[in-house]
């Protein structure tokens, strides 16, 4: 008698340790569907990399070591006095350009922090400028109605206790403890929650290094979560990132919410939350005279970007006085002016079922498709495949005539020449339903020609 119900406990207390694994194995990908969904329908976000590096002009990180000696390097907070910095100027420029939330970089590869952390002496209190720059921009934000998110990196090549060290995490420190760096990462985390949240994002890099392992991903995410449930945390908590493409291998056992392809737009994918993040000129940190993108390009990256159903996290450098750069300030007005006419063809929207290409992209919200038609065939209409969904109107929203004519395979699209946009030719269509149940398509190169 006694051994069956021996057996009955023993099952049980199994039963009871499967589920939990089972349990706290799902969780790793999970984020609250409000806070993914509000997020997405955001679309589009400001990332901000500065710190006492734009000093010099070069990069952010990287450059420690290299074009700059470390010990140059590290000194440089000491001279950092950014007195043109306006919390409230940088919000505005965001929304002039249509963003909808924010990323800065509190503390990059470099240990540099841009809060007045009670964990270090290496930050913002003690150069000069002594402001609380963190604070100032999620208090700027939140007066504005701009999301406040932080990016913090796992690598930190000054910290004495993180194992490598610059140029490029290559240089192994003498004494190092990454248990206890472990300890410092996670209070500052908390702290910036504590302090500043709650937050929407954290957006975390410098994950690539050997010192830190999924377990403690994953463990920072558990952690950070169980701090802020509605927190959003990008896959470069854990291990991973599939490099510059940004995808998630074995999701299920690597903690983030969204995956983060870099520099490049990600794939279409429906599936899974994904945001692009890229540079509006070449460098992540001020750097003079930088080549920056033109106003065609970084309206079509946001249109190819939402097409695939991602986000884009466009990234602005500021000048070591404080200021976001007049030129860049004036391309990203430019793309809020688009987003002025055409914001509804982009927020809130799902991308698809057009799959983007060379031929440009689309988006769906409710019966509606947006088409951003970017380069026309070189003769004739442009065919697209007829939607599993009846289409009952087609109407240009970029001002002019569309011509359309249907077949049993397409539906032809042709524009004149005056009224095609140089930038992005916008055709809304309507259908008898909602355009999401839309099997998505690619619009074939034999379909154009
Ligand atoms: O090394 C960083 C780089 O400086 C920059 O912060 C980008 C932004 O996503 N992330 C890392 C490179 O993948």
């Amino acid at each position: 008698m006694m051994s069956l119900l021996k057996r009955i406990f023993l099952s049980c207390i199994l039963l009871v340790f499967v589920t939990s694994c089972a349990t706290i194995e799902k969780d790793f990908s999970k984020a609250e569907p409000k806070a993914i969904k509000e997020w997405q329908d955001m679309r589009f976000g400001m990332f901000i990399h500065w710190g006492p590096v734009s000093l010099t002009g070069h990069e952010i990180g990287w450059s420690r070591g290299r074009e700059t000696s470390i010990e140059e390097y590290d000194q440089l907070y000491k001279k950092f006095n950014p007195t043109e910095f306006n919390a409230d100027e940088w919000v505005k420029t965001a929304k002039d350009a249509g963003m909808k939330y924010m990323v800065l970089t509190t503390k990059h590869h470099d240990g540099f922090c841009l809060w007045p952390s009670k964990y270090t002496d290496y930050h913002i209190g003690n150069t000069p400028f002594k402001c609380d720059v963190v604070g100032e921009l999620a208090a700027a934000c939140k007066q504005q109605g701009i999301q406040f998110g932080t990016y913090y990196s796992v690598c930190d090549w000054w910290h004495p206790d993180y194992p490598l060290g610059s140029p490029r995490g290559k240089s192994k420190k003498a004494e190092h403890n990454m248990p206890r760096y472990f300890e410092y990462l996670k209070n500052q985390t908390k702290e910036l929650i504590d302090n500043y949240g709650p937050l929407g994002l954290m957006w975390f890099d410098g994950e690539w290094e050997k010192p830190w392992t999924r377990e403690y991903g994953n463990e920072l995410y558990a952690f950070l979560k169980r701090a802020q449930p509605t927190l959003l945390i990008n896959n470069r908590v854990s291990k991973g990132r599939h490099g510059m493409a940004g995808t998630t291998k074995q999701a299920h056992l690597n903690a983030g919410d969204f995956d983060t392809p870099e520099q490049r737009i990600g794939g279409f994918n429906r599936e899974r939350s994904w945001e692009t993040c890229m540079t509006i000129c070449k460098q992540w940190a001020w750097k003079p005279k930088d080549k920056m993108k033109s106003k065609q390009e970084c309206i079509r990256t946001l249109l190819q970007t939402v097409g695939g159903d991602g986000n884009l996290l466009f990234n602005v450098g500021p000048m070591p006085d404080g200021r976001i750069e007049p030129r860049q300030v004036e391309r990203l007005k430019e793309m809020g002016q688009w987003l002025k006419q055409y914001g509804d063809t982009v927020y809130g929207t799902r991308g698809g079922p057009f799959k983007p290409g060379e031929w440009g992209a689309s988006t769906c919200k409710e019966n509606k498709i947006f088409l951003f038609v970017m380069n026309w065939p070189k003769e004739g209409p442009l065919r697209i495949p007829v939607p599993s969904m009846k289409v009952t109107n087609i109407a240009i929203k970029s001002g002019g005539t569309v011509n359309v004519n249907r077949t049993e395979k397409a539906i032809e699209l042709d524009v004149p020449a005056d009224d095609r946009n140089s930038i992005s030719t916008v055709i809304e269509l309507t259908t008898d339903g909602n355009a999401l149940q839309i099997k998505p398509v690619t619009i074939s190169k034999k379909d154009r020609e």
